[in-house]
C-alpha cells in the first residue's frame, strides 16, 4: 500500500472512523491534518467502541499517531481524551503520539466565544460543535495564536497576550464578558504545559523522514469536504479546508505524498448543524434511515438529519478534492426499502443544473431531480464479498460510480471492520 488520504465526502460522519482503522493496520504512521476535537470517529475493535474526537484513529492499534500543524488542539480535551482511551487499555506514550508544535491552541476563551456567538445569531446560527473551532483558526490566520511551542515559554507570553487580549477584549466587550484574565490564562497554560510537551515534536520532520524510509502514510481527515470552508456549503461550513489537498499543508509534507485519495462516502446523506440539503427528508423514510444508522453526532449527540444520497453532491466533492476512489459505507441501512432514491441534479428557477451553485440562498432553494431504483429485500449487513450482496444493491453501487464518475474502491456493510469488501 502507498500513502492513502482519507476524506469526507458529503457533510461528516460517513463512517471514515472505521474505514481509517481498517487501514491503519497497513500504515506505518497516521496523520490528522485538520479539525480539532470536533470530529467524531467511532472504532469497533472486537466489543469495545472507541470514540475519538482529536487523536488519530492509529492510536488504537498502537500505530505511530501524529497529530499535524493544520489541526487546532485545545489541551484539556487531549488531556481528557488521553485519560479516557488509557481507561480503556490503550498506551498513548510519545513513542506513539506526536503533535506538531506549531499547532495553534483552543483555548477556553475560544470555547466561550463560539458559545456567544452561536446563541447571538438567531437564524444565521451555524450549528456548530461550540468547542472553539472557528475562533481558534480565526486566531491562527489573525496571527495572534498561542501555539504548542509557546508552551515552553509561558512566562514570556507577553507581546502574544498583548495581541491576543487587544483583540479578544474588545470582542468579549461587546457580548458583556470581562476581559480576559492574563493571569489565570497563563497559570492554565502552565499547568497543562507539560502533558502537551511531552509529545511535542517538528512532525514535518518525522513525517518526512517516514517518507524517506519508504513507510507507508494514512492521513486522517475529519468532517467532509461539504464542510468545507471554500468548497462547502458557505457559511455552514467548518472553519479548515476538509479537502484532501489539506493534507500536505496540515502536515509539512508536499502535495505529492497524498498518495490514493480515498473518499468515504455514505450510501445516504446525513448533515448535522443548519444549512442547505437539498435532498433531506422530512419523513419516514429519513426517521427510519436516522434510527437504522443511528445517526447521532459521535461528540454532541445531536441527532443528524437524514436524506437520499445525492450524486450531484458527492460529485462535486470527489472532483474538488482530486479523489481516486471512494469506499461507501452503510449500505445496509438501506436494507428492506421497496424504492430507493437517488439525486442526479437540480432545478433552480425552472433550469436544471448538474453542479451546486455557490450561493447560499441558491443552494437553498434548489430542487433535486431523483431518479428511482428498485430496492433489496435481502440483508446486505455483514456481506463481506461481491457475491454477498443482492444483485439490486450491485446496480445501486454501480450507478453511484457512474453518476459520481469516480470508481467505488470498497464497500463497508457493518461498523466491525472486516465486514468490509474490497472492490478492487
Ligand atoms: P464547527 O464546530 O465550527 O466545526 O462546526 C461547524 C459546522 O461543521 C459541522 N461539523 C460536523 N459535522 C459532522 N460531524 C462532525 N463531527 C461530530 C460527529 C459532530 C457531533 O462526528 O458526529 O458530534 O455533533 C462535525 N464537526 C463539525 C457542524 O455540525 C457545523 O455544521
Ligand atoms: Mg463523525
Amino acid at each position: 500500500m502507498a500513502n492513502v488520504t482519507v476524506i469526507g465526502g458529503q457533510w461528516g460522519d460517513e463512517g471514515k472512523g472505521k474505514i481509517v482503522d481498517w487501514l491503519s493496520s497497513r500504515a506505518d504512521v497516521v496523520a490528522r491534518f485538520q479539525g480539532g476535537h470536533n470530529a467524531g470517529h467511532t472504532l469497533v475493535v472486537g466489543d469495545q467502541v472507541y470514540k475519538l474526537s482529536l487523536l488519530p484513529s492509529g492510536i488504537v492499534r498502537g500505530t505511530l499517531s501524529v497529530i499535524g500543524n493544520g489541526v487546532v488542539l485545545d489541551p484539556w480535551a487531549l488531556k481528557a481524551e488521553v485519560e479516557k482511551l488509557t481507561a480503556q487499555g490503550v498506551a498513548i506514550t510519545p513513542d506513539n503520539l506526536q503533535i506538531a508544535d506549531t499547532c495553534p491552541l483552543i483555548l477556553p476563551i475560544h470555547r466561550d466565544l463560539d458559545a456567544l456567538r452561536e446563541d447571538a445569531s438567531g437564524q444565521g446560527k451555524i450549528g456548530t460543535t461550540r468547542r472553539g473551532i472557528g475562533p481558534a483558526y480565526e486566531d491562527k490566520v489573525g496571527r495572534r495564536a498561542i501555539r504548542v511551542c509557546d508552551l515552553r515559554h509561558v512566562d514570556d507570553l507577553g507581546p502574544q497576550l498583548d495581541r491576543l487580549c487587544a483583540h479578544h477584549d474588545a470582542l468579549r466587550a461587546g457580548f458583556g464578558q470581562p476581559p480576559i484574565d492574563r493571569a489565570r490564562l497563563k497559570q492554565d497554560l502552565a499547568e497543562i504545559a507539560d502533558f502537551v510537551l511531552q509529545f511535542a515534536k517538528p512532525v514535518w520532520l518525522t513525517l518526512n523522514d517516514a517518507k524517506h524510509k519508504g513507510s507507508r502514510i494514512l492521513f486522517e481527515g475529519a468532517q467532509g469536504v461539504l464542510l468545507d470552508v471554500d468548497h462547502g456549503t458557505y457559511p455552514f461550513v467548518t472553519s479548515s479546508n476538509t479537502i484532501a489537498g489539506t493534507a500536505a499543508a496540515g502536515t509539512g509534507l508536499g502535495p505529492s505524498a497524498a498518495g490514493f485519495v480515498l473518499g468515504i462516502v455514505k450510501a445516504y446523506t446525513t448533515r448535522v448543524g443548519s444549512g442547505p440539503f437539498p435532498t433531506e427528508l422530512d419523513d419516514e423514510i429519513g426517521q427510519r434511515l436516522g434510527e437504522r444508522g443511528h445517526e447521532f453526532g459521535t461528540v454532541t449527540g445531536r441527532k443528524r438529519r437524514c436524506g437520499w444520497f445525492d450524486a450531484v453532491l458527492v460529485r462535486q466533492s470527489c472532483a474538488v478534492s482530486g479523489v481516486t476512489g471512494i469506499a461507501l459505507t452503510k449500505l445496509d441501512v438501506l436494507d428492506g426499502l421497496d424504492e430507493i432514491r437517488i439525486c442526479t441534479g437540480y432545478r433552480l428557477n425552472g433550469e436544471t443544473m448538474n453542479h451546486f451553485p455557490a450561493h447560499a440562498a441558491d443552494q437553498a432553494a434548489v430542487e433535486p431531480i431523483y431518479e428511482a431504483i428498485e430496492g433489496w429485500q435481502d440483508s446486505t449487513a455483514g456481506a463481506r464479498s461481491w457475491a454477498q450482496l443482492p444483485a439490486q444493491a450491485i446496480k445501486y453501487i454501480r450507478r453511484i460510480e457512474e453518476l459520481i464518475q469516480c470508481p467505488v474502491a470498497l464497500v463497508s456493510t457493518s461498523p466491525e471492520r472486516e465486514d468490509t469488501i474490497l472492490v478492487r
